[in-house]
Parts: C-alpha cells; sequence; structure tokens
C-alpha cells in the first residue's frame, strides 16, 4: 500500500513522561483531524519534533518513547535546544513569521539563525528520505520546513512531494527583502505541488517566481527545469460535524452536566438578560490584532454609552512563543490595556472585559462559542483563521454574529460576516455597533450561508482535494519537450557519434551553448567554449555550423577564421571555413524596417531597461532587463500592434527567449540547415536550440536528426536538458573523441 508522509515541525501529540508510564496524548487541532480523515487510503506516517529536546529525559526514556511513538506511527525528530532555538524560535519566528505577517520592523536578520534553520530543514529530509520510497506520496506542511521539498527532490526525483503554507505569502516587495529569498524559492520549488489558502497568497508566491528566477508561469504552472509544478488554493476548513454536533451535545445537557464556564455564563446571562457576550480567542501573537480590537472596544463604550454595562469582552489569548521578545513585550502591552479599561469603565455589577491567558478544554471552547453573541475576529494578517469557522460552526439555532478583518484569509469565503478593516477604529466600532443591532432572521440568512460552505469543505474535503490533486500533478507528469536526456541516453548518443563516417552538428548559440546575459554583447564565448568547438570542428569527417540569429559582424567579431561555418540572422547569411565573405543567403529587402522602427521605439521608450538591435534584415526588441511582469505585459501588447500594421507586408514576427523579432518571412534556420544537407549524405545529424525559432531547425532536418531542446517548453526536438550546461558537457564528450 502506497503510503502517505506527513511532516510538520511539531507531531501532533504531547508526550506525558510525568507519571510511571509514558503517556502519549494526542492534540486534537484542524490537521490532525484532517489527516486521520484521509488515513484509510494509504498507511500514515507523520514525521516532525516529539516536543522534548535531546537531554530532557535519560536516554532509556528517549528509547521507549520512540517506541510507543512509532508504534503509533509517529516519527519523532530528535532537536537540541540550540536546534529550536535557531531554527524555531528564531529564522522560523523571528525572520519568516514577521515578514510573512507583514511586520517588517519585527524581522531579524541572522546568519546563525539561517544556518541553523538549513541543518534542521536537512534533519526532516534525512528523515523522509529514510522513510520513504520512491511511489510514496510526501506532504510536507509550512513556513518552518520551506527547504525540505528541494532537499527530498534532489536526492528522489520522482517522489510525490506537496507543500502547503498555513500562513500568507506576502507580495514580492515584502519577500524580496529577505536575503535568503533565493534559496527560500528554490527549496519550495522541489513541491510538485504548492498550495495556499487564498488566490492573493497565490498570486504573491507566482509573481515572485516570476520576478527572482524568471521562471515562466502559465496560469498557476511554473516551468522549472525539466520539470512543470502546481500551484492551487485549498483553503482550509475545519471538522465541522465535530464543532456542531459537540454544541448540540452539550446544549442538551442537564444543568448538573454543562462545564463549570457553560454554568457561570449561563447564569450571568440570567442575572444580566440584556447582555452581549462577544468572545475572542487567539494565540498571543502580535498578528492577531489583539491590541486594536482592545482600543475599538474602548473607543465602542466611549462612542455607545448606552452599552455600558449591556456588553462583555470574553478575551482569551492562549501563551504562544514566549521566548520571542516582541510576544513578552506584547503580553505586558495587553496587560495594560486590559486593566485600563477595566478600570476606566467598570463597575461594582460589571468588568468590561474578562481577561483569560491560558488555553481551554475543547468543550469549555464550544461553550464560549456558543453561547456568545459575537465573535470579534480582527487579525492585522492571518493566514486563515479557524477561529472564525469554529465560532460559526457551533451556532446550532443560526444566532450570532461574526466581525471578521479584511486580513484574514479567511474573509475570502465568508462573505457574510461583518468584514472590517482592523485598522480602522470606527468601522470596527461601527461594526460592534450593528451586531448588537442585528435582527434575528438577518442572522440567520447570514449563518445558513456560512453554515452550508463550512460544512461542505470542510477540513476533511480540505486534505482529500490536497491530496487528489498532488496524485493527478505526479501521475501524469507532464514531460515537456523531448525525452529528458539520461546518462544512458547520453552514452548511446556518444556511441552514434564516434560510429558514423560523417557527421554534422548545427548548434544555436545563445540559451544553448551560452547562458542569457543582461547585455547581450556580453555573451561572447569563453575560452572553454571556444576550444570545444574548434575541436569538434577539427574532427575527421565533421561538419560543425553555428546557426544562429545574431548579425554577422558580431560573429566575425567573436569568431575570426574559426574552422566552423556560421550562419547568421536566423539564416538570411552564411560563410563556411575559410570563407572572406558571408554569402547571402536569401534575397530580401529591409524597407520595411522604416515603418516598424518607430513601434519599437515607442515601446522601448516607455519600457525601461528594454532595447532596440537592429540587424540587417531584421529589428529586435530586447525585454529580458525589465521588470518581469511588465515585460510580458508590453510583448502582448507590442505583439497585438505589429500584427495590426504588418498585415499588409511579407514579415513574421517571432518571439524568442524574452525577444521580440521582426524579420522577412519564409528565412529561417530550418531553410538554411537544409541547405548543407543538398548533396551530401550524413551518417549522424545533430540540431539544439533552445528557442521558438530553433522549432524550424527540428522540423526541417531528417527524422533520424539527433534534435536537442535546450530548457523546457513545447517542442518538435525528440530529445531534452534542462540547460546550456548539460549540452556543453555532451559536447565536450564528443570533443574528447
Ligand atoms: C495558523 C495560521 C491558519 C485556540 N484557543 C484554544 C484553542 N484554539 C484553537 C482554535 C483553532 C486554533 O487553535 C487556532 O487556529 P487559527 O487558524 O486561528 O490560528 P494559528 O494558530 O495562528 O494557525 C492561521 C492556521 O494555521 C491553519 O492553516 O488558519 O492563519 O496562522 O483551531 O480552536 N483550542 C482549545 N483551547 C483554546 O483555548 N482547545
Amino acid at each position: 500500500m502506497q503510503k502517505l508522509l506527513i511532516v510538520s515541525n511539531r507531531l501532533p501529540v504531547n508526550v506525558d513522561t510525568t507519571g510511571d508510564e509514558i503517556r502519549i496524548i494526542p492534540s486534537v487541532g484542524g490537521l490532525a483531524t484532517g489527516m486521520s480523515s484521509v488515513s484509510g487510503s494509504y498507511r500514515n506516517l507523520w514525521i516532525g519534533w516529539s516536543g522534548l529536546t535531546k537531554g530532557q529525559t535519560d536516554e532509556k526514556t528517549e528509547k521507549a518513547i520512540e517506541k510507543e511513538l512509532i508504534a503509533e506511527n509517529y516519527l519523532p525528530l530528535h532537536l537540541t535546544q540550540e536546534d529550536l532555538d535557531g531554527f524555531y524560535f528564531g529564522f522560523s519566528n523571528r525572520t519568516i513569521w514577521p515578514l510573512f505577517h507583514y511586520f517588517t520592523q519585527y524581522v531579524q536578520y541572522d546568519d546563525n539563525d539561517w544556518e541553523t534553520y538549513q541543518r534542521v530543514n536537512r534533519i526532516y529530509a534525512d528523515a523522509i528520505l529514510s522513510a520513504a520510497s520512491d511511489e510514496d506520496m510526501i506532504w510536507i506542511h509550512d513556513y518552518q520546513l520551506m527547504l525540505v521539498p528541494q532537499m527530498v527532490k534532489e536526492q528522489k526525483p520522482d517522489m510525490k512531494i506537496g507543500f502547503f503554507l498555513h500562513i500568507p505569502f506576502p507580495s514580492f516587495e515584502i519577500f524580496r527583502i529577505l536575503p535568503w529569498r533565493k534559496e527560500i524559492i528554490e527549496g519550495l520549488l522541489g513541491a510538485d505541488l504548492l498550495g495556499f489558502h487564498t488566490f492573493d497568497y497565490q498570486r504573491h508566491f507566482l509573481s515572485t517566481v516570476r520576478r527572482l528566477l524568471g521562471l515562466e508561469v502559465n496560469f498557476n504552472e511554473i516551468t522549472y527545469g525539466h520539470r512543470i509544478i502546481k500551484t492551487d488554493i485549498f483553503p482550509m476548513g475545519i471538522d465541522y460535524e465535530k464543532f456542531h454536533g459537540a454544541a448540540l451535545e452539550q446544549k442538551a445537557r442537564a444543568v448538573k452536566d454543562k462545564t463549570k464556564v457553560q454554568q457561570e455564563m449561563e447564569k450571568y446571562i440570567l442575572t444580566n438578560p440584556e447582555i452581549k457576550l462577544v468572545i475572542s480567542i487567539d494565540r498571543l501573537d502580535y498578528s492577531k490584532g489583539i491590541e486594536k480590537r482592545l482600543q475599538a472596544i474602548d473607543y465602542f463604550l466611549d462612542h455607545n454609552p448606552e452599552y455600558l454595562e449591556k456588553i462583555t469582552l470574553i478575551m482569551i489569548t492562549v501563551p504562544s512563543r514566549s521566548e520571542v521578545p516582541q510576544y513578552k513585550q506584547m503580553k505586558s502591552e495587553v496587560d495594560e490595556l486590559v486593566g485600563r479599561i477595566n478600570g476606566k469603565f467598570g463597575t461594582i455589577n460589571w468588568t468590561p472585559i474578562w481577561y483569560f491567558y491560558r488555553s481551554f478544554p475543547f468543550e469549555e471552547l464550544v461553550d464560549l462559542y456558543s453561547t456568545s453573541d459575537i465573535a470579534l475576529v480582527t487579525p492585522n494578517r492571518d493566514g486563515m483563521n479557524l477561529v472564525a469557522k469554529e465560532f460559526v460552526a457551533t451556532k446550532t439555532d443560526k444566532k450570532g454574529v461574526l466581525i471578521l478583518s479584511e486580513m484574514a484569509g479567511a474573509a475570502r469565503e465568508m462573505a457574510e460576516a461583518i468584514l472590517v478593516n482592523p485598522n480602522n477604529m470606527k468601522e470596527l466600532s461601527d461594526a460592534i455597533l450593528t451586531a448588537c443591532e442585528m435582527g434575528v432572521e438577518e442572522m440567520i440568512l447570514r449563518n445558513t450561508q456560512l453554515q452550508d460552505r463550512l460544512q461542505r469543505y470542510d477540513v476533511k474535503k480540505w486534505a482529500s482535494e490536497f491530496l487528489k490533486a498532488l496524485t493527478k500533478a505526479t501521475d501524469n507528469r507532464p514531460v515537456l519537450g523531448g525525452t529528458k536526456i539520461t546518462p544512458k541516453v547520453e552514452t548511446e548518443i556518444i556511441t552514434q557519434y564516434r560510429k558514423a563516417d560523417s557527421r554534422i552538428l548545427f548548434l544555436d548559440y545563445d540559451g544553448t551553448l551560452v547562458g542569457f546575459k543582461n547585455n547581450p554583447m556580453k555573451a561572447s564565448p569563453d575560452e572553454e567554449l571556444m576550444q570545444t568547438l574548434e575541436a569538434l570542428a577539427s574532427q575527421a569527417n565533421t561538419e560543425l555550423v553555428l546557426i544562429s540569429g545574431r548579425d554577422k559582424e558580431t560573429f566575425d567579431q567573436w569568431f575570426p577564421g574559426k574552422p566552423f561555418s556560421m550562419v547568421t540572422e536566423h539564416g538570411v547569411w552564411s560563410k563556411k571555413p575559410g570563407q572572406e565573405e558571408w554569402k547571402l543567403l536569401e534575397y530580401i529587402s529591409s524597407d520595411w524596417k522604416m515603418l516598424v522602427r518607430p513601434v519599437l521605439e515607442f515601446f522601448a521608450d516607455r519600457t525601461p531597461g528594454t532595447f532596440i538591435e537592429e540587424k540587417n534584415y531584421s529589428l529586435v526588441w530586447h525585454y529580458r532587463n525589465t521588470d518581469q511582469e511588465l515585460g510580458l505585459q508590453r510583448a502582448i501588447e507590442l505583439k497585438d500592434e505589429l500584427n495590426s500594421l504588418l498585415s499588409n507586408f511579407n514579415l513574421e514576427i517571432m518571439e524568442g527567449n524574452k525577444v521580440i523579432e521582426v524579420k522577412n518571412s519564409g528565412i529561417n534556420k530550418g531553410k538554411a540547415a537544409a541547405r548543407f544537407l543538398r548533396n551530401r549524405e550524413y551518417g549522424f545529424i545533430l540540431a539544439a536550440g533552445d528557442d521558438w525559432t530553433d522549432e524550424y531547425l527540428f522540423q526541417e532536418l531528417p527524422n533520424e536528426t539527433i534534435s536537442i531542446k535546450v530548457g523546457a517548453a513545447k517542442t518538435r526536438a525528440r530529445y531534452s536538458y534542462a540547460d546550456f550546461r548539460n549540452m556543453r558537457n555532451l559536447l565536450n564528450q564528443l570533443a574528447t573523441e
């Protein structure tokens, strides 16, 4: 049976070693529920930190804990206090968490933390590699483990790897601040499927990939070397039945069987029948907007004195990451604010805020939700926010109002809530007033729709949808271009080459033999390449043809008197070894340039970083050096404009790698190459190219040609390589006959 490996920072269990026996207590978070719901189809294994640090217990106990955990399908990782400090409290929670929640003022850049983050991510990756086989599915969770996908993919390219980010992915303008931004993105791109809560996070991620790595993105797919990586939106749901069911069951209980919290609340309501209970539950975290929420209550009471003694905020803040300085500071700020408001408005009979700094057991949590009239969920930023969803799920009579921040991912699906900007004090206060005065009919209408959706798309559905998408993304892994050249295929090509009595190689230049440079003139051949080309061309019965879109002047400058043929401007000119002059292969006119040049100039002028290159028979607009998104957008506009302008001319608009070239039609590399094959038989023909213009070459040459596409894209070529380095490696091998 196929295994599903779930990997998260922490295992969803608490290990209790205080008694005589080791007790494994499962924590009942949403993730664990979602995972257990899909476990029927797989053999599950959950990998994560056990919650105990190395040395916290003696070795014997550590072994015993490990045994117990493994028996329950948990693979515990052993982290030291130092690991945790750098990896968890450090890089994860002092760098990534504030950055991804737009708290740039809190972001700490610490090389040691980064080192530890990499080292600990490696521990997780190694655990996966040791526990999984090729056909298994790996689902990695969250911001603590962003390097793990790539670390695993490197070793096991066929493993099916999914990654889900539980927190927001920030806009590129924020993300680019990070010194290790490339490493993080490359780490994530090891996954086959990347999941986000909302469209915005996905959009930010794709834009980052495009801008930072210049990768091709089509809709929600990223082309990365030979691979296509999918991204998609999976808004995490809750265990609806569990919350709704518990609320129903607890309500039906006799008073004496109710929880203590419930009994107290009911007593309070009895003596204060007009009271509105407002619930607020979060981890104590600056992203949750707790201070602003308190200020809004202050503002509300100031401006709506009729609600004095008629509204109570039950505020639960759950201790969290108390080793991170900002959390400590926030704790004292919240303590002080609560004290001030209670001191300012409180009476003998009434305390405006009931404040708890601890967590509550599940049953009490459900009672707090279901008995409150209003939930105030106003984070500054929140990946999703499950509290908002849980509150609605417990409203078995559909009475209750959710006030929800627009900045929570949940707001995207919960339009029937009162949506607020958490920074707008007046709006927040007005929302509290609206909630207090909302009629029952309207509440029922809103909650019916909200509940329908929560019930349909619950956490089980979330988990199964993700896994379905991961299976789909990996089962028919799209093969881009031709067959990937494996070492075995490479050996076969080399053998064929050595056996052949006459051979010809057609090689494109830019992107095929050298990488792209911001300035095309800087892409001149290096020493090593020159030696390879000369060595190949000097072999007996071997013809080498450089076939490029470059102009002849550049090639003359770079390759003076070299022993190989050159074809320039996509087939307009050709020059054989030993010849002094270039030969015009096709007679053509370039009168059309007068018309096209001003259009290209107009685009170059309003797109910073782009420029025009003029060749004898073509004009080229280069947009590699501009902002990736702007460049693509302008390229679409330009093609549009040229198409309408040129319909009466015999011209062609060619899209190359970050270039748009206008040239006379009917001239192409394929036609030029075919001339070399006239009147001659070759036992071995190889053609390699990286862009669209090389497709003519692949199309025109005989079927037995070893055609190689360099880079990933649709192609007619038989084979493909990830990049120019692989191509050079093959040529080097051919050259050392
Ligand atoms: C991250 C993202 C995203 C809270 N107090 C008690 C208690 N809780 C439970 C709630 C809820 C969970 O904790 C909190 O989940 P949130 O979604 O609100 O927030 P984060 O912890 O920040 O989670 C977030 C989430 O991941 C999932 O992807 O939504 O945006 O930041 O389930 O019920 N549970 C109990 N007692 C408490 O006192 N029993």
